[in-house]
């Protein structure tokens, strides 16, 4: 029999021919093995938007039809309620969030169009595949308006424990929005449980058998699929790479950090170790060099332009303190760079931090172990709030709140002899390939389509 057609919707379309990055190198590789429909904004801000148009490049196999977001809705939806609410509250930043009815409203009012503009191109039986916490309450717009096709969604971020979902303001709707969906993808197993926990405490949703959750007369299903990597890919463009790529002497130890300047990222924190760190170390040790690279995401939010005056600062002090004539401790780069410039960076790195304070997964953590040689490869350090460390347990696990901690592991790591850094690396290796990004696209497609797709009470 032939597969339903998928159609996948995301906040943003990839614009591009040959997109770049994690998430979306992944759905277009599942679009063009399978054929489909990909929906999601232009990235364009109109003052009257238009239907949905498509972008389609020149020979494409699948369809990519774009929306465009007006100036309010680009405000209130996306930097408001998406970013200013949902983002601070499911990575347990109660304190930042920044509740408005303005906001809150266009987020309903977008996924309200959006779902409008999908139910117009929908057939009965395509596959709906949605992502991403900017579209929590979608697929209960859908059912609205009578769709009545599976409808798979996956959460990229944490699942919020119950007492984050008692500040989020669409707490009562929340039950309805996920038991629209058939079935639910979570990253790990800790945020099935704090899903589960939720439904069990908050809503009257029932266990029937075979796992799956009955609520408001609905069944569906919750689920964990940590997402993975193309790890062939990484590992040719660091086989490929040129490590001279920094002006560090060989003998150098350089620890790399790689993130989007996020304040769930943990930065200042490991700022802070590495600081503790240089204080500790063996003075006629190698000296190590921490490379951070953080581009700046999400400026027009408050809560984000903060980070960026306070790891400046951060620097400069650990700088003023450690530096010599010929030695900068802490070097800081602001700027993306181009995923083979990455790949050169991960196989030159003695060690990478990976120490966010909460985190879906963290694709970093895999392509850094992905991009190692097998000869000689670094060492990872990876906090218990990531994701990926209920896979990776060959990393040297941190919390990154205990920042003296982190130093003494800094300088275990550093020092780590070739035998047991490989051992650590070939078993985080295996998990990486077991689970890459080909497992995650046709475990999830494959379970989504084996819910029944009319659903009785
Ligand atoms: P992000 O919060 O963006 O993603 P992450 O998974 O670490 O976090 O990174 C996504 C991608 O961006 C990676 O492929 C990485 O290489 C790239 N990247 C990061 N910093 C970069 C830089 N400075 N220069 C160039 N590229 C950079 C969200 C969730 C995560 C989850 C992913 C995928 O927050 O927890 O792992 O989605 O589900």
């Amino acid at each position: 029999m032939a597969e339903p057609r998928l159609v996948v919707v995301s906040n943003r379309i990839p614009t591009d021919a040959q997109p770049a990055g994690g998430l979306v190198v992944a759905l277009h590789e599942a679009l063009e093995s399978r054929g489909g429909v990909w929906i999601g904004s232009s990235g364009n801000m109109v003052d009257t938007p238009g239907p949905l148009r498509e972008i389609s490049p020149e020979g494409s196999v699948y369809t990519r039809l774009a929306y465009d977001l007006t100036h309010d809705e680009h405000k209130g939806f996306y930097l408001g309620h998406a970013n200013s609410v949902i983002w601070p509250l499911f990575h347990h930043r109660a304190d930042l969030i920044d509740v408005s009815e303005e906001s809150r409203r266009q987020y309903m009012g977008v996924n309200a169009r959006v779902a409008e503009m999908i139910a117009e191109v929908l057939e009965p039986t395509d596959i709906l595949w949605i992502h991403d916490y900017h579209f929590l309450p979608l697929a209960n717009e859908l059912r609205k308006r009578g769709v009545g096709n599976r409808i798979g969604y996956f959460l990229h971020i944490p699942f919020p424990n119950p007492s984050d979902i008692a500040a989020l303001p669409d707490r009562k709707q929340l039950g309805a929005w996920i038991s629209a969906y058939d079935l639910i993808g979570l990253q790990t197993q800790r945020d099935v449980s704090a899903c589960l926990e939720w439904l069990r405490s908050d809503t009257d949703a029932e266990f029937t058998l075979r796992g799956r959750m009955k609520l408001d007369g609905r069944f569906f299903e919750v689920r964990s699929f940590p997402i993975g990597i193309d790890v062939d890919a990484f590992q040719k463009a660091a086989d490929e790479a040129d490590i001279r790529i920094t002006d560090l002497p060989p003998d150098q130890k350089l620890v790399l950090g790689v993130d989007r300047l996020d304040y769930s990222k943990g930065l200042p924190n490991r700022f802070e170790a590495f600081g503790k760190y240089l204080g500790l170390r063996d003075r006629d040790g190698p000296r190590a060099t921490m490379l951070q690279i953080a581009p700046p995401s999400r400026e027009d939010v408050e809560a984000y332009r903060d980070i960026r005056a306070e790891l400046e600062s951060m620097a400069g002090s650990v700088n003023g303190e450690h530096a010599e004539i010929d030695w900068t401790p802490i070097r800081y780069l602001r700027k993306p760079l181009p995923r083979e410039t990455l790949a050169g960076l991960y196989r030159r790195a003695d060690l990478c931090l990976v120490t966010p304070l909460a985190d879906g997964m963290n694709l970093v953590a895999k392509e850094y172990v992905a991009a190692q040689d097998g000869a000689d490869p670094g060492v990872l350090i990876l906090s218990h709030f990531a994701g990926a460390a209920e896979q990776l347990d060959g990393a040297l696990m941190v919390n990154p709140y205990d920042t003296a901690d982190m130093a003494r592991v800094i300088d275990q790591a550093l020092t780590m002899s070739l035998h047991e850094r490989h051992a650590r690396w070939l078993s985080m290796m295996q998990v990486i390939r077991e689970t890459d990004i080909a497992w995650w696209t046709d475990s999830y497609l494959r379970a989504l389509r084996s819910q029944p797709q009319m659903q009785v009470a």
